[in-house]
């Protein structure tokens, strides 16, 4: 009669050992922390310094997590924020009926003295993203990275 109950709390002890062991993986499999990030657009560079092509600004996001963009344009025409595919091929001047295809997201243009709000995906490969200004002649003056880790 003892022996069958140490059998069962036994049962016991190692059921509770596998539900314990499940828990870790559900850890390892939780999402990447949600960020908040900054632009500012002015004519035709975005951050606070005209400098993007040598120092373009840096946003820190996680891969695969969310993302919350907040964008004012302080400047005098309308911006766009268009992240690049990884590794694109880029011409010198951006042209959008031409090279759309290169743009993996966008906020889409911004009127001069407008705000702008989104949530997005970031993407799930890590990497430093090109992001420019898609407006004629804003590239390569207006640029910067969308830093994925
Ligand atoms: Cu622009």
């Amino acid at each position: 009669m003892k022996l069958k109950y140490l059998a069962v709390l036994a049962l016991f002890a190692t059921l509770f050992f596998v539900a314990c062991g499940g828990g870790g993986g559900e850890e390892e499999s939780a999402q990447p922390e949600s960020v908040t990030i900054q632009v500012t657009q002015s004519d035709n560079y975005f951050g606070a310094t005209p400098d993007n092509a040598t120092n373009p600004p840096k946003w820190n996001v996680n891969a695969g997590g969310q993302v919350s963009i907040e964008l004012t344009n302080n400047g005098t025409t309308e911006h766009n924020w268009a992240v690049i595919k990884l590794d694109a091929d880029m011409p010198e001047a951006f042209d959008t009926a031409t090279n759309s295809d290169l743009i993996l997201k966008e906020t889409g243009l911004v009127a001069a003295g407008e705000s702008f709000r989104e949530s997005f995906f970031a993407p799930s490969e890590a990497g430093e993203y090109l992001v420019i200004c898609t407006v004629a002649g804003h590239y390569p003056s207006m640029q910067g990275r969308l830093v994925v880790n």
